[in-house]
């Protein structure tokens, strides 16, 4: 079958929020030899984009996105167990999640399933998370870096009170902070001092992975 005719089943289910066929259209895509890692952002979240542009065009609704956000999930949790985990030796801690206010969890579910694949343990502390959940978790779990999402201009903020409480306990040293997520600038991760801002999930594995010793 061809791959791309595959790939746009996996974006269609998404944009029709079908969340009983998801399962079944990433079995398929195994079945006929595609790689996880592209099915889930070649195909899954593409669709979650497409339906993100319909939303903002005026085209789909909330319920909408709930019911993408449902079969992008199911689709996930079906491809998940096959990416390939690089052996990296890594052991070091990542605790990751949005930011207070923010329930918006697509895109920190990709940051933590590309994470994981680099071999990092990983905390996922979910959506709607205070800045000293980040903090206390990092302190607790002798995590190397924090990643941080927000999807929303209204909870932004929220990321730069990550890194003054760090400061404050005396923990910024010893832990790197990378922000991301579609409100997030370069100019505003540098002005609220944090580490790192990645355009997509990958890459802020791949900055994980190149700047934690
Ligand atoms: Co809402 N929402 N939403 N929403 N939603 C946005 C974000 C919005 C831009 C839509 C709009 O108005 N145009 C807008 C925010 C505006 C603003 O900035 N102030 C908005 C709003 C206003 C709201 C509500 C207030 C709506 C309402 O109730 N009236 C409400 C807020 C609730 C809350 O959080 N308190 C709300 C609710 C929802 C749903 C629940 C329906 C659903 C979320 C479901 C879920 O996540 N479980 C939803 C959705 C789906 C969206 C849009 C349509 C799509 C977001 C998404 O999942 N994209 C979004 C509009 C849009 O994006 N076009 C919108 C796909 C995902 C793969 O991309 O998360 O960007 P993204 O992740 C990318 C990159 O950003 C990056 O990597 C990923 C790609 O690999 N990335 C990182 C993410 N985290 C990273 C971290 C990194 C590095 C990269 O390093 C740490």
């Amino acid at each position: 079958m061809n791959k791309n005719y595959m790939l746009e089943k996996l974006i269609d289910v998404v944009v029709k929020g079908d969340k009983y066929t998801a399962p079944d259209i990433a079995n398929e895509a195994l079945g006929e030899g595609i790689d996880p890692y592209e099915a889930i952002v070649n195909g899954l979240s593409k669709g979650m984009s497409i339906l993100g542009n319909k939303y903002d065009n005026g085209e789909a609704y909330v319920p909408d996105l709930l019911l993408g956000t449902d079969a992008m999930y199911a689709g996930m949790d079906v491809l998940n167990p096959y990416l390939k985990v690089e052996d990296t030796n890594q052991s070091d801690t990542v605790v990751l999640g949005v930011i207070e206010g923010d329930i918006h969890d697509i895109g920190k579910s990709l940051v933590k399933t590309m994470v994981s694949i680099s071999d990092f343990n990983v905390i996922d502390l979910g959506a709607d998370v205070s800045p000293e959940d980040f903090v206390e978790t990092a302190k607790e779990y002798g995590a190397k870096a924090i990643s941080i999402s927000s999807l929303m201009t209204t909870t932004m903020s929220g990321m730069e009170t990550v890194i003054d409480i760090l400061h404050e306990k005396d923990l910024r040293d010893s832990v790197k902070v990378i922000v991301g997520g579609a409100p997030v600038t370069e100019k505003f991760a540098n002005k609220i001092g944090a580490d790192s801002t990645q355009p997509d999930a990958s890459k802020a594995a791949s900055w994980l992975a190149s700047n934690i010793k």
